[in-house]
Order: C-alpha cells, then structure tokens, then sequence
C-alpha cells in the first residue's frame, strides 16, 4: 500500500492507497479546529501587515503527529511500502545547521515540534497568500535585466508570494537571522525531511514556485539566485524529479506509529502539480478546476509557453514535460466571507437556489475580491458592484451568490485564454468541488460539462499516486486505476447561459 500527504492551507491529509488503485483510508487534521492553541482558525496567523501572511511550521510538525497517531489508530501502518506526499506551494521553512542532527537523532518518546523547533531561524512561514514583497520582486528582475527574463528562466515574472523575493526580503531585513540559516526548504520538502530522517530535494513542479528554478537547465539558476540573496543557492536543497527515492522512512515512525522500516519516502512536490497526478490529467489534454482555500486551474503542457500578461505560470510536471497554472487568491474564503456576511449556509449556494436568478444575473455584475487579488494583482477591501440599486445595496442574496460566482469564474475564464485551451470537459476537485451549484456556474461560464472524481482531495490522491511510483509502478497504469470519476456527477453546461456572461463589461470593470 501507498500513503500520501497533503499539508494545504487549513488541513493536513493522508490517503492510503492500495496497488489496485482501491483507497483503503483517508483521514485529515484540520489546523484551526484541531490545533486552536496556534490561533491560526484559516491556517495562518491573521492580521498580518503590510500583505504579509505567514503560518507556524510549529503547527505543520504538531499536525504531522497528530494526523499519523490517529492514522496508525485506525490502521495498520507496517504495510505501506512507499510514501509521497505534497504541501501548499511557494510556503518556505529556514533552519539552521543542526536540523540534519536534529532529524537523524529524533527520539520517538517525544514530538517532532519540540524537537525540531529550536533549528527554526525564522520562527513563522510567509506562505502563498503573502503580497508584501513588491519592492524585493523588482530588485530581482532588474538585477537580471527585467521580467520579461525572469519569465523566460523561470516560467513566470517575479511574483510575491513565490519563494525568491520571500527569501529576499527576510535577508534584507534580518541579516543575522538569515545569516543563521543553513537551509530554505518548501512546505514539501520540509516534510519530507522529516519523514526521510535527512534533507530532501525539491521537485520541479514545486521548485517552479520559486522564481530561482531554470526551467530549461532544470537546474537553480545562478543569477536570480545572486540577485535574491547572499550564499543563497549553497542553503537550497538539491532538485530531482517528483517521486525519486529519498531513502527509507526515520526510524522516529516506524518506533512511534509501527511503519515497517523498509518503507520509503520519495521526493514531495506542490498541492497543484500533486493534483494533476491525482485528477488523472498529467498528459496534456484534461483542464482542472481545483476549488481549495485558493481557486486554481491547471493543465498538462506540451510546449511550455508564458502568460503575456503575466498572471500565469509554467511548472514542471510530475508525469513529465510541463504544467501550466493560474491561481485566484478569491477562492473559498470569499465564498465563506459572501456566506457569513449574509448569515446563510452552503444550501443558498446549491442549483435550486441559484435559479432565483437567470444566468447573467440581470447584467447585476461584481468583482468578486474581499481583499488582496493576484489574478488581477490589485488590493480591494471588498466586492465592487454595478447594476441595480438592490443589488448595490446588497440586498437579494440569490442576485449576491450569483454575482459572486459569475464574477469568480467569468475572472478565470478572462486570465486563462492565454493557454488556448477550449476544454472538451472540465474536472473539479477541492472542498468546494461538491457544491452543485457552484460547478454548474463553472460548466456554464465555461461552455463545457464537469465531471468530478470520487475522492475530492485529489493532491492527496496524486501523492500517494507518487508514493507507487518511488516504489517503481507506473503512473499511468495507477492513475487508470484510481482516477476514476463519481457517477452521476457530470453536468452539462445550459446552452441558454452562452451568451449570457458579459466578458466585455466585466473586463472594463477591472480596469
Ligand atoms: P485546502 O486544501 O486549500 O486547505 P480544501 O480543498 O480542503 O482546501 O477546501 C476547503 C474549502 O472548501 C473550505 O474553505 C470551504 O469553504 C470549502 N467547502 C467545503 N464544503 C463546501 C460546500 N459544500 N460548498 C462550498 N464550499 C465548500
Ligand atoms: C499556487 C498557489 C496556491 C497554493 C495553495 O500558485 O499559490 O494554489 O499552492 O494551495
């Protein structure tokens, strides 16, 4: 059997997957509700200034516990052969020289985080929702003649919340504690280390998250990693493929949760790059939808080509070759902030209540934004409306839910045309990939059906999918074996909604 991890935003989650591609358990921490002494209730520490967001790594390692020794309580964990594993991207932990020590000598009577945490020479993690770093990400594509070489080095213009200018600007305002560091690893190598008992590389599908990984040398690229910070590139992990060998797992699980000590543990990648394994679409072809705490759309790629207007990226791709991939901030937590803010459940988001109103929303149009955007890169502290009076005012929640979703994918649909893809069909996945409502908007905006996988947290599944190829199976032969789709799923988008959707108008709205 095969386990995977996924460490994302709010929760921690593994799945067991079984040769035949059966998933035999799935279980997951989440971070707020479980672990409340971080005061994270999102998974992040609110309140940050100045567009900083950043996450306890104490809480990654305590949740890491946590979720194994209710895991191996419901499990027997001795026979799983190989592990993979993903984490929410761009996320980065700095740690001193003695974290080798630490990992090797781990004692299982007691927790990883007391052990791990004095090696921590940055106490929190900026992760991928932080936009404080404008000035960082300037200096760095100056110092390498502009973005447009960033782009064609790294697959994407300098972005805040991706690693370089993060690593950047903790070296510019604190030099001594940046001076400490020995190591910078991503939420997903992080982990793997701690699973392997010793550092593991970063793959390329997480790597390209950075802004310093050369996507044709896949290689860190010399320049941008001069142009980030002093002595960087000697405290960056190697780079190898997703699912390569690290070695066995640490002695410190197979004492405290009875894995067998031959079972291995193969290189971790992103939450997204892991989702296209585990939605079955690494070959190019199969657009993906993915309605996590970001909203996230993503496809295999044959020839890697850029965003001209720069909010899409390039990775590498698990299965090989390239991914594309453009990411909302807006997702979820807008969702959830429309939902409170009018006192309803995920119910006023369902089919039947949506068709209080027409598709088009009676040309009642909103910039679905509660705060910071990345797709666009702009700062709003709150939707923007136009069309009626009520519907300015607020009022009628069924025109608000409408608006807000039309708004979410019509804003998707606009910053993803650069691809030139017209999905013959869409897969979701993500929470919020069950809601009826909110996929039938998806295949309406978009002009194509939806389907859906049995298993909605397909990074997880796309991990595990990797922990059966670090034990050397195929992953197309496990991917048709476990990416299988839910019947009675599938729904097809309303040819009266066509022309419903005034891109024209929306687009003048952004500006
Ligand atoms: P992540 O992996 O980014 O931590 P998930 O993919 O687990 O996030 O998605 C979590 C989100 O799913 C929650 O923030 C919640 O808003 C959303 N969600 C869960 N159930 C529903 C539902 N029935 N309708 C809409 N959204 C939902
Ligand atoms: C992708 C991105 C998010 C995170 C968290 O670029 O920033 O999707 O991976 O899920």
């Amino acid at each position: 059997m095969y386990l995977g991890f996924d460490s994302s935003t709010q929760s921690i989650s593994a799945i067991i997957l079984s040769a035949l591609g059966e998933i035999v358990a799935e279980h997951s921490v989440n971070f707020g509700a479980r672990l409340p002494e971080f005061a994270a209730p999102s998974g992040f520490i609110p309140g940050g200034e100045k567009g900083e967001v950043h996450a306890d790594p104490q809480m990654w390692l305590a949740a890491l516990d946590l979720l194994l020794a209710e895991l191996a309580g419901k499990t027997d964990l001795a026979a799983i052969r190989a592990i993979g594993g993903s984490g929410q991207q761009h996320g980065s932990v700095y740690l001193d020289e003695t974290f080798a020590a630490r990992l090797s000598g781990l004692q299982a009577s007691q927790g990883l985080r007391e052990q791990l945490a004095p090696a921590l020479t940055r106490a929190s993690s900026p992760i991928w929702m932080d936009t404080s770093t404008g000035e960082e990400c300037a200096e760095m594509a100056a110092a390498v003649g502009g973005n447009a070489e960033v782009c064609r080095r790294t697959g994407s213009v300098a972005v805040e919340r991706f690693t370089g200018s993060q690593i950047r600007r903790f070296f510019k305002n604190n030099p001594a504690a940046y001076g400490k560091t020995a190591h910078i690893h991503l939420v997903s190598s992080f982990l793997c280390s701690v699973l392997a008992g010793k550092s593991a590389a970063i793959d390329f599908g997480d790597g390209a998250g950075m802004n310093l990984l050369n996507l044709s040398k896949l290689a860190w690229d010399e320049n941008l990693c001069a142009a980030t910070a002093d002595g960087l590139q000697e405290k960056l992990p190697s780079v190898a493929p997703a699912g390569t060998v690290v070695g066995g797992i640490s002695s410190y699980f197979v004492e405290k949760y009875g894995f067998a000590s031959d079972c291995k543990v193969g290189v971790f990648t992103g939450d997204n790059p892991a989702s296209l394994v585990g939605m079955g679409a690494t070959t190019p072809g199969q657009v993906v939808i993915s309605l996590g705490t970001s909203d996230t759309f993503f496809a295999g790629m044959t020839e890697p080509h850029t965003d001209p207007r720069g909010f899409g990226h390039v990775f590498g791709n698990p299965g090989g070759g390239f991914m594309c991939l453009v990411c909302f901030r807006n997702g979820s937590l807008a969702r959830e902030a429309m939902r409170d803010e009018l006192g309803v459940g995920w119910e006023a988001f369902d089919v039947e209540s949506l068709q209080a109103m027409p598709p088009g929303n009676e040309g009642n149009i909103m910039l679905p934004f509660y705060g910071a955007e990345i797709t666009p890169r702009r700062d709003f502290s709150g939707p923007v409306r136009r069309g009626s009076t009520a519907f300015m005012a607020g009022e009628n929640p069924a025109a608000q839910i409408r608006g807000l979703l039309e708004g979410q994918f019509v804003n998707m649909k606009h910053h993803t045309d650069w691809i030139g893809i017209q999905p013959q069909s869409i897969r979701l996945t993500g929470g919020a990939s069950r809601n009826n409502g909110i996929a039938q908007i998806v295949a309406d905006v978009f002009q194509a059906p939806v389907e859906r996988l049995e298993i909605a947290n397909s990074a997880a599944l796309g991990a595990a999918i990797l922990g059966a190829v670090t034990d050397g199976k195929s992953m197309t032969e496990m991917q048709s074996l476990a990416c299988r789709c839910a019947e009675g799923t599938l729904l097809e988008p309303s040819a009266s909604s066509a022309d419903a959707y005034d891109m024209a108008k929306f687009v003048a709205l952004l500006g």
